[in-house]
Order: structure tokens, then C-alpha cells, then sequence
């Protein structure tokens, strides 16, 4: 491990990372904040609320235009990833961690909830993957590798829910993880999960999670997504996150280690920010000693990708205007597909982008001190006290769930009676609490409750002293199981190994070798005609397994935006492909310094009988991106112009370049005239001063200097390809190096 090291142009080897895992021991415990690094200054700016840069890092797509920084926003940025297979996922972690996510939380499958103790092995799952001690050792292992390649620790995290709350608690602590969910209240109204038994294993959890220093997250966030009418649950989020924080600081956890897992409860049509910023004020008034995980509305996400990330845009404004110390993105597929790579990487964009563009924001604007917000905080706050009251008023938290308190679709103190009620005497692990005997004795690190150490002779600040250390001290004493059946990570990685050792490529939205791609299209016809022309598009193009993601009506006769995936049944050797170098273009400031230095004086036209003048235009017109922009001096003469009246106006104007641009091509005639500019200038005696170069759709670059012109540019050729060729051609032609020499000498070293 220790002479592991990523390089940025290699694949992260997942095989590599599963070696030894018995061995391996993480690194720390505890959870990283960003460090934060106010009035930090980035090529022409000074942010505020930003943290510490990355070493490594893919900045948002205009940052080419601004020196390519990458400026971080100060909370942060959580990642939900979970493919079904942990393999996968970690090559998504590194995609994202260089897209700004530090805080990687893996889903875990579905009904893990309700297994009665640890998993072994590392099967493939449904919605998420299981999390066992291997898959959890083996994603801690290779995020270490990753913070050191970004340059930022980075938080790992899962779920200590259901009913192995302790033991998967125990087990996190051992291995390093960083962040957990822990909520009693979620095992109960969501997963039926007894009270009694989910409140006492909680005090174990937490205990433990205190120990390890492992920041909480609660799960209050789950009554907004699953109340029929959402935004009515205000009163009752502020309830469920005051009880399980309490709660959780009396078991010993730091409040700054709790953090709620918040949500504007609603989305637009409605007029989300008039209930959601009114509820964002008064949760972090009631709770300002804890920390916010600001995680985004999921209640009302659907399939389009645009509306969500609206949506998640929308949110952030809300954590602008109050205080998110974790911005949580949720990926804007979720409401369609098992999140892709794709958009957990453009959700860590979402949020990074959004809040770097709100970037000092609160030095210049101020919640106002009256009006309907306060008004509506006040409303809000009453109204989650007397929820409160009235909890205690029935005999307590239990008897409240019991009678159905808990999302009720109607907002406090009305009630609709369709909450979630759940038995005192009933649900999973009912029954299965003993009270503890007297001579009781858990020689453990970070156990809840009555221990009686001392009765056999220990420490009761030190219990595990008597056993030499528990697993907390003595990791010798860990036990580490290996898979043992056939659905295993090494038989899933036996059957992709092409692709792994790079001898195919084949595109992959989540899985290696998945070979999925996406399709959108606008069908003109209604939605359901629409979807099932799409399918036979999909069919006819040759497409497996076909399926229409997302419809969006343009107008219900005119047509349908679909997206589509599909999988493709063939992968591509790369050795037969032949890669034609990348072209060669200098950057902005060195086109800008070279053309002050040396200016260049350019006449150019379309010639022959041409009228085609609008790729011309683009090559040289400012607007465009063309030459001007650069400080070239151009000559423009018009189109159809003579040969002969070029070469004439070059002499003329004591020219340093030539440019033709000529469309048509019949009978080779592009071809001839070019020839005949570089004839001309030879026989004006200028071919030595002028550079000449004659572009085209239909120009070959190789055919054209066969004529004896200097370059030809073809289709998707540009205003910087002429301005690069421009500077290079003059230093050439002054005995300079050109910056392309320069830089493959650079490249020759770098490689020796
Ligand atoms: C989030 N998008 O919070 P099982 N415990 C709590 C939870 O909130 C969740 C689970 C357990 C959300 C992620 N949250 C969804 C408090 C789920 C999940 O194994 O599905 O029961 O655990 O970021």
C-alpha cells in the first residue's frame, strides 16, 4: 500500500486495493471539515466563503476561461453513491472527489435494515451495495489513496440503522469511517422496527459513534419524503430533529458532531421559498448548537434532470441564505434510474458551481427582522413546541408513535390521521430486550450503561484494560472474513477483466462492462406514440435492452422530448483505432503577448467565384472568436476575389499573410488556387515574407500544402487554429522554436 500512488492519467486499479485488505488499517477516525480560507485570492477575484483549494481537481467548464481554477465553497459536499457493486463505485468516488465531493456516503441495499448482526462477503446488491467489513475496508483503503491525489481528506460514510445498529456501529469505528447515519426514530416509523429495542441499541450506537468520533446524521429528512403532503411536516422535522439530537448529546455524542439532515420541504410549483426559507430559519434558531446537512428535496424529484437540478439550485439558495455546514447532492437521475457516474459527478458540479456563484452573498444582502418571515418562524417554532408538549402530554415519545403523531399529513396541530403508527409491544425485534444482570460485565471501549468493571477488578474508566485492549485498542483481535461463495468481487472483476486491463473499451453508466448508453431525442408525436418509436429506434440502431428513461411533453400533438438508455453489444478494441494527434493551439495570453510583439497584418477574401463568405467570417471576425480577437490586422476584400487582386493587395498593403478561402471544389479547383496564390507571390517576389494559408470545408490540410501554400484548414477548423499558425509559422520563419517544439521537447524529458 504504502508504494500505492495514483497517477492522474491511470485508471485507479481496484484489483491492487483488494490485495491484503486483511492487513489494512485506516488511517484516522473522525470526521474532516473543510479548512476554511477566507478573502482567498484566485487569478482576478478574492472569494469569501471558500476553503482550501485542491491539488487536484476538475474545474466547472468555464474555468478555461479564468486560468482553469477551482475555487471550493466552504461546506462540505456530499455524494450519495450506489451502484450495486462497491467495485464500481470506487472508481465513481475518484471521479467525483476530483469534481469537489468530500463526504462519500455508499447506500446500502435494500433490507439490510432488518439483518440481525454483520454481513460478510461482498455480494452484489439491489438499490445499493451490503455493506460489509471487506467492501468497507476496501472504500476507506482506496479514498485514502484518492485525498492524497486531491489533496483533502475526505469523509466516508454509511448507516447505522436497523437492527445491527451496534454491531455495524463497532465495526465503522474499527475501520475508519467518518460519518454514519444514527436515528432511533427512522428504524421505527420507517423499517417497523421495535421502539424499545431501537432506542437501546441507539444508546449502544451512539456511544460507540461518540468514541470514534464519527459525525451523526439523523434521519428527520425521511418524514418529508414520505408525508402525502410534504411541506405540511414542518413542525414535525423540527420535533424529530430536537429528540434525536438531545437524545444523542445526553449518550455522550459532541453537538458538534451532530448534524441534522435538513430539507426545504417543498418544490416548485409551489412557492417553495415562502414555506421552505421560514423553516430553514427556525429549525437552525431552535438547533444552532448542531451542525446542517442541507440535503435536497427528493419528495417531489421526477425524471427530468433539468427540473432537479432546479430544484437542487433552488435548495442552495435556502443554504446560502441560512447555514448548511454540508451541502448534500442528490443526483438528478434519482428519479429514474439507480444514480449513474455521470450524475453524481454533475450534482457535486450542481452544488459547487452554485455556491461558489453565491459567493459573499450574505456580506450584501440581510434577512429581513420583519414582516412574513419572522412572522412565520414564530408560527413554525409554536408550532413545534406544542407538538413537543403534546408528546409529553400522552406519556411520551413511544405512546405518541403508537397513536400516530409521526407523518401525519396534516400540518400541526391539524391532523389527518394517516401517520405512521407503530405498536409499543410489536414490530421487528420485539421482545428481544433483557434487562441486564447484576453481575453483568462488558469488558469493552465505548459501552452504554451499567458495566460492573470494578466487581472484577478493573478500571471502570478503562474497561477493556482487563482483556488487554478490545478491537478498539487491539486490532489484532479484529476478524476479518474473506468471501467465501461464488458471487464475489473477484469473480464479478474475472468477467470484466478486458476492460479493467484495457484491451476493450465499452461505455458504463455504473457498473464496469455494463455497456448502457443515452439517447435523447424529440419524437414529434404524442408521449405514448413517442416512447414507442423510441423503442424501435432503439431496436433498429441495434440497441439491448431498451428503455425510455424520462418523456417530457413539448405540446401534447407536437411532440415529446425522450431520453432513452440502451445497451450496446459490442465493445471497441482501442488497438485497432487510429487517434489522430490533438491539434496544437496556444492559450489566449501567449497568442495576445506574440501578436504585440510581432503584429501581424493579414488580407484575406473568398476566392475564384465564391460567394461562400460566412466561414471566413468566422475565422477572422472578433465576434466569432476570430483573429481579430487576438490583435491581427485584417485586410477583408470580399468574396469571388481574383487571385491576382490578392496577391496585388498583399504587396500592397506589405502583407505578412494570405488567407483564401474557397468552398467549392469541383474539378479541384480549391486546389488550383492555391497553387496559383503561392506562383503569384513567388513571382511578386513576396512568397518569402508572406505566410499563406486556404481554408475550406472540402480542404484537405495535407492535399493543400502539396500545393505549396504553408497550411490548410478544414472543416472545424478555427479562428485560434489560424491565430496559432500565425505565431508559429512567424517564429519559424524568424529561426525561432515554435511552442509546439517547445512543448513535445517537454513531454520527450517528462517521459525519459
Ligand atoms: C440521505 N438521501 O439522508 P436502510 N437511516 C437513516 C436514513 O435516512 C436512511 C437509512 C438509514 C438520504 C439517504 N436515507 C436515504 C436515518 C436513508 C437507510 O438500510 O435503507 O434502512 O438505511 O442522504
Amino acid at each position: 500500500m504504502a508504494d500505492m500512488i495514483l497517477k492522474r492519467n491511470e485508471k485507479i486499479n481496484v484489483r491492487e486495493i483488494l490485495k491484503d485488505l486483511d492487513k489494512y488499517e485506516p488511517r484516522r477516525r473522525g470526521w474532516h471539515w473543510r479548512e476554511p480560507a477566507p478573502n482567498l485570492k484566485m487569478y482576478e477575484f478574492t472569494y469569501k466563503d471558500v476553503s482550501k483549494p485542491l491539488k487536484n481537481y476538475v474545474g466547472l467548464p468555464p474555468a478555461k476561461f479564468f486560468d482553469n481554477i477551482d475555487p471550493q465553497p466552504l461546506p462540505v459536499i456530499t455524494t450519495e453513491i450506489a451502484s450495486g457493486r462497491f467495485e464500481d463505485d470506487i472508481r465513481r468516488m475518484r471521479m467525483t472527489a476530483w469534481h469537489g465531493a468530500d463526504h462519500i456516503m455508499v447506500i446500502r441495499h435494500m433490507g439490510q435494515s432488518h439483518i440481525d448482526g454483520l454481513m460478510e462477503g461482498t455480494p452484489q446488491g439491489i438499490g445499493g451495495v451490503p455493506i460489509t467489513r471487506k467492501q468497507v475496508r476496501a472504500q476507506r483503503k482506496a479514498l485514502d489513496l484518492i485525498e492524497d491525489e486531491v489533496g483533502r481528506p475526505i469523509n466516508y460514510h454509511s448507516y447505522v440503522s436497523g437492527v445491527a445498529g451496534p454491531d455495524v456501529a463497532v465495526m465503522f469505528a474499527e475501520e475508519g469511517i467518518n460519518g454514519a447515519h444514527q436515528d432511533p426514530q427512522y428504524n421505527v416509523l420507517y423499517r417497523d422496527i421495535n421502539c424499545v429495542r431501537s432506542f437501546v441499541d441507539a444508546c449502544e450506537s451512539k456511544k460507540v459513534m461518540a468514541w470514534a468520533e464519527i459525525l451523526q446524521i439523523d434521519g428527520a429528512h425521511n418524514a418529508n419524503a414520505t408525508a402525502r403532503e410534504a411541506w405540511k411536516v414542518m413542525p414535525e422535522l423540527i420535533v424529530q430533529h430536537a429528540i434525536n439530537s438531545l437524545f444523542s448529546e445526553k449518550v455522550g455524542i459532541k453537538p458538534e458532531n451532530i448534524s441534522l439532515s435538513t430539507v426545504p420541504p417543498t418544490a416548485t410549483p409551489a412557492p417553495c421559498m415562502y414555506y421552505d426559507l421560514p423553516y430553514a430559519v427556525a429549525l437552525r434558531d431552535f438547533c444552532d448548537r448542531y451542525k446542517m446537512r442541507a440535503q435536497q428535496n427528493t419528495k417531489y424529484i421526477c425524471s427530468s434532470v433539468r427540473e432537479a437540478t432546479v430544484t437542487h439550485v433552488m435548495n442552495m439558495v435556502i443554504s446560502k441564505l441560512t447555514r448548511a455546514d454540508i451541502q448534500s447532492t442528490i443526483t438528478p437521475d434519482e428519479g429514474r434510474n439507480v444514480p449513474w457516474h455521470i450524475y453524481n459527478v454533475e450534482a457535486c458540479d450542481n452544488a459547487k458551481q452554485a455556491l461558489i456563484a453565491m459567493d459573499g452573498l450574505m456580506e450584501m444582502v440581510e434577512l429581513k427582522k420583519d414582516g412574513p418571515l419572522p412572522e412565520t418562524v414564530r408560527d413554525l417554532k409554536e408550532r413545534a413546541t406544542l407538538f413537543m408538549e403534546e408528546i409529553i402530554e400522552v406519556g411520551g415519545y413511544f405512546q405518541a408513535v403508537q397513536e400516530g403523531f409521526f407523518v401525519d399529513s396534516a400540518k400541526y396541530p391539524a391532523r389527518n390521521g394517516d401517520g405512521i403508527a407503530r405498536k409499543i409491544e410489536g414490530g421487528i425485534g420485539y421482545g428481544f430486550i433483557f434487562e441486564r444482570d447484576e453481575d453483568y460485565m462488558a469488558p469493552v471501549t465505548a459501552h452504554f450503561g451499567y458495566n460492573n468493571v470494578e466487581q472484577y477488578g478493573g478500571d471502570p474508566e478503562n474497561p477493556s484494560a482487563l482483556i488487554g485492549g478490545c478491537t478498539f485498542e487491539d486490532r489484532s483481535k479484529i476478524v476479518f472474513i474473506d468471501e467465501l461463495d461464488e458471487d464475489n468481487v473477484n469473480t464479478r472483476l474475472e468477467k470484466v477483466a478486458k476492460y479493467h486491463d484495457g484491451k476493450a473499451i465499452i461505455p458504463e453508466v455504473e457498473w464496469c462492462g455494463d455497456g448502457i448508453i443515452l439517447l435523447t431525442m424529440m419524437v414529434p408525436s404524442e408521449r405514448r406514440m413517442a416512447e414507442a418509436v423510441a423503442l424501435e429506434i432503439g431496436k433498429k440502431l441495434g440497441l439491448e435492452s431498451c428503455e425510455v428513461t424520462s418523456k417530457e411533453i413539448m405540446q401534447d400533438a407536437e411532440g415529446t422530448r425522450i431520453e432513452m438508455k440502451g445497451k450496446v453489444p459490442f465493445d471497441i478494441d482501442p488497438s485497432t483505432l487510429v487517434i489522430p494527434p490533438e491539434p496544437f493551439r496556444l492559450d489566449d495570453a501567449t497568442l495576445f503577448k506574440e501578436i504585440e510583439e510581432h503584429p501581424v497584418r493579414v488580407v484575406c477574401g473568398t476566392v475564384g467565384e465564391d460567394e461562400h463568405s460566412v466561414g471566413l467570417r468566422e475565422i477572422i471576425n472578433i465576434k466569432h472568436g476570430g483573429i481579430e480577437k487576438w490583435g491581427v490586422e485584417v485586410h477583408y476584400l470580399g468574396t469571388s476575389v481574383p487571385v491576382e487582386k490578392l496577391v496585388d493587395a498583399a504587396v500592397e498593403l506589405d502583407a505578412d499573410a494570405i488567407l483564401a478561402s474557397t468552398i467549392i471544389s469541383h474539378d479541384n479547383v480549391h486546389y488550383k488556387n492555391m497553387k496559383r496564390i503561392n506562383e503569384l507571390a513567388i513571382e511578386k517576389g513576396i512568397r518569402d515574407k508572406v505566410m499563406i494559408a486556404a481554408g475550406g470545408t472540402q480542404v484537405v490540410p495535407e492535399e493543400a500544402v502539396k500545393t505549396g501554400i504553408d497550411q490548410g484548414f478544414g472543416r472545424d477548423s478555427h479562428g485560434i487554429d489560424v491565430a496559432t499558425f500565425l505565431v508559429e509559422e512567424g517564429r519559424r520563419r524568424r529561426g525561432e522554436k515554435t511552442f509546439e517544439e517547445i512543448q513535445r521537447e517537454k513531454e520527450a524529458e517528462e517521459l525519459a
